[in-house]
């Protein structure tokens, strides 16, 4: 991979430094105490893992940053209070920062442009301040829509608050009620919220550098089952980049895709609508125009 000009020198933002290093070891040191914690704990982590992620990839992502689908009200409730679960920054922000990376995909102006290197793309965007033109182009996008949307704004507004309670408070406490240690119950709570952290970046560093592209292949995003997984459907990056617009995120539908999965669970229960797709014959006429299988 080629590393983009840029020679502007970087404002290291010391903070985040500081509470990335801390989360990243507190972290190392919870996978050495796991064994100390009650199943019950583990399991209530993960799931809130499962539903922090859904708030991001059902709700951030694919509702607010594509609008690839419709949601009634009760839904975009859910979503945006799952959203703070994951603490990725507020629907608005993530939004803004998720449309200027398409538009601008690797170059200068994407927030996490996979040209400047594995360890920018993954983390090193979040510790330094962001380039001009992030801003500047980004001060162009249209966002009324989130603008006009009640449900972002108020949780743009109220982000701090609900963070703490949603992503530190709750997925803390609980584990208290089956007998878990105040410290155990903390330290799977940060481990759970760093590891969420890291398979999110690697949708911007992993599935930006390896994979296949079987849908164009002049561009760097590629499909990559690991990601896939991991990221509950999210890491089929090549087609995402192509057909940002579809629901589904890939042309397999909920197949290895657990955000499919629950946005079509909410379709047959009336929650989501207007579910966008591409029709077969564009996909494959696009494969053959300039997939890797194309000559
Ligand atoms: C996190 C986010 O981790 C992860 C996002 C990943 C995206 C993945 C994409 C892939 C999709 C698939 C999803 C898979 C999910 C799987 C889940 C599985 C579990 N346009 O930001 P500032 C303005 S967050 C226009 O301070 P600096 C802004 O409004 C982790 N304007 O820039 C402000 O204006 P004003 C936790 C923009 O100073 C001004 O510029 N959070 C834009 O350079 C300054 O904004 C953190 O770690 C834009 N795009 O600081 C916090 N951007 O003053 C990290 C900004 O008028 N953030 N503006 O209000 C920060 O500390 C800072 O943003 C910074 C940059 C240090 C990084
Ligand atoms: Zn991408
Ligand atoms: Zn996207």
């Amino acid at each position: 991979m080629k590393h983009s000009e840029e020679k502007r020198p970087v404002h290291v933002v010391w903070r985040n430094v500081i509470l990335m290093t801390l989360l990243h070891a507190v972290s190392v040191y919870a996978v050495t105490q796991l064994h100390k914690a009650h199943l019950a704990t583990i399991v209530w982590e993960f799931f809130y893992y499962v539903m922090a992620a859904l708030g991001v990839t059902a709700g951030a992502h694919r509702l607010w940053s594509h609008k690839s689908y419709k949601a009634r009200l009760p839904l975009k409730i859910f979503l945006a209070v799952l959203n703070s679960m994951a603490l990725q920054n507020s629907i608005f922000d993530w939004a803004r920062d998720h449309r200027v990376h398409h538009k601008f995909s690797e170059t200068d102006a994407d927030p996490h442009n996979a040209k400047r290197g594995f360890f920018f793309s993954h983390i090193g965007w979040l510790l330094v301040r962001k380039h001009p033109d992030v801003i500047e182009k980004g001060k162009r996008l249209d966002l009324n829509d989130l603008y006009n949307d009640p449900v972002v704004m108020l949780q743009h507004r109220y982000y701090i608050p609900s963070v703490i309670l949603m992503c530190f408070v709750l997925p803390a406490a609980m584990p208290l009620l089956w007998g878990e240690t105040l410290s155990i119950s903390y330290l799977t709570c940060l481990l759970r919220y760093c590891a969420g952290l890291n398979v999110t970046w690697c949708v911007n560093s992993v599935a930006h550098m390896w994979g296949n592209k079987p849908y164009d292949k002049s561009i760097n995003p590629a499909e990559n089952l690991l990601v896939v997984i991991c990221a509950m459907g999210e890491g089929f990056h090549n087609y995402h980049h192509v057909f940002p617009h579809d629901y589904a995120t890939s042309e397999f539908g909920f197949r290895f895709n657990l955000t499919t999965a629950f946005i079509d669970c909410m379709f047959y229960l009336g929650l989501a609508y207007d579910l966008r797709t591409v029709a077969p014959e564009t996909i494959l006429a696009r494969k053959k125009r300039t997939g890797c299988l194309s000559d």
